[in-house]
């Protein structure tokens, strides 16, 4: 909006030089104008997202913030880009859906000259001129993380050689997140062969999906399942339901069902605190503060980077396994406290 503020101020100052009128032009307050095109609100991880961008981007801070949630569906998110490029905002910031299907939208904004910052999931564009920044997660290595303690509980509790039967409730097919995790998934299991897949099925990072999805696997077959990997908390929280209410104990036991998550929100550190989820690997959501920079180098004419990645770590109910090794580099897994729990920003 900077552009059209500047423009009228331009207008009233000749006015007012014309009139000879005394009357001053108030510049207009350096005001940016940001259009956040966000996925949705499915889940609590979405919700502590959203509030850090608008916490963010407020008036006071020197913004004015027009925020779209496009309820998980793409074609908002195209008709959203669109309005912000009408409304000739200085930035657009996507979260996008899932990672395909934005060239032309993304062509659009560069055609009318308006920088667009992805931030958490990732796009796939035939060119990566078509964004300026991106910031978010390694999804792989989240999963590889999570997936790497699993091997390292079960040695410690001397099941390294039992037969294993994993399900795994995923998340949006096609978004970052899922894939990522996903593929995490699959190669642990590819490189043992006493692991099994059981069933992988899209629980939508949603709590109700996720509690249907795993009613339909334990009907087909709930005695043998001894791991669910939900992609997300609020899956987890369904799966935990429909798990309990089948008459299965979630835990990291033998004969108990092992439900690892993603997101490690308040409510699923909670969980983790109280042994219902083994291990929970954090996917920090809080970037309003890293757009915000992305931001302020912009309007600075300084670079950016293409592509920045957050720092993140995991929690586990007990202290059995403390840390894991990926491709040669350590990652510290984290026995959950409640003081932890009390002293997280989400
Ligand atoms: C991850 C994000 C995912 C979360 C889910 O960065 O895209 O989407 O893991 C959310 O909770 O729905
Ligand atoms: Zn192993």
């Amino acid at each position: 909006m900077k552009k059209k503020i500047m423009a009228a101020v331009m207008t009233a100052a000749m006015v007012a030089g014309l009139a000879g009128s005394t009357a001053s032009v108030y510049a207009a307050e350096d005001t940016i104008t940001v259009g956040f095109s966000q996925v949705g609100a499915e889940s609590d991880w979405r919700t502590a997202n959203t509030e850090s961008m608008k916490s963010t981007f407020s008036e006071e801070n020197g913004y004015e913030l027009i925020f779209d949630d496009a309820q998980q569906k793409q074609e908002n998110q195209l008709t959203a880009i669109r309005n912000f490029i009408q409304q000739e905002v200085d930035y657009i910031v996507l979260a996008p859906v899932t990672e395909t299907g934005w060239d032309t939208v993304l062509q659009e904004a560069k055609d009318a000259g308006i920088p667009v910052i992805i931030v958490d999931r990732m796009v796939d564009v035939s060119d990566d001129s078509l964004y300026t920044a991106w910031v978010g997660s390694n999804f792989k290595l989240e999963g590889q993380k999570a997936m790497a303690w699993l091997d390292a509980y079960l040695e410690a509790k001397g099941r390294g050689d039992e037969e294993i039967n994993l399900v795994d409730i995923q998340g949006t097919i096609g978004a970052s997140a899922q894939i990522g995790r996903t593929e995490g998934f699959d190669e642990a299991v590819e490189a043992h062969e006493n692991w099994t897949t059981l069933a992988q099925q899209s629980g939508e990072f949603t709590q109700a999906k996720g509690q249907e999805v795993m009613e339909s696997i334990l009907k087909q077959s709930g005695d043998d399942i001894d791991v669910v990997y939900c992609e997300n908390d609020n899956e987890a929280f369904g799966a935990i339901d429909a798990i309990e209410a089948a008459g299965y104990e979630v835990g990291g036991e033998e004969g108990q069902i092992l439900v690892m998550s993603f997101d490690t929100t308040n409510a699923g550190l909670t969980e983790t605190l109280a042994g219902k989820i083994t291990l929970n690997t954090e996917c920090n959501p809080l970037h309003g503060p890293r757009v915000e920079e992305i931001i302020q180098k912009l309007e600075a004419g300084e670079e950016v980077e293409k592509q920045a990645y957050v720092d993140e770590v995991a929690f586990a109910s007990d202290d059995t396994v403390t840390s894991v090794t990926i491709e040669d580099q350590d990652y510290e897994i984290t026995p959950i406290t409640q003081e932890i729990i009390d002293g997280r920003a989400y």
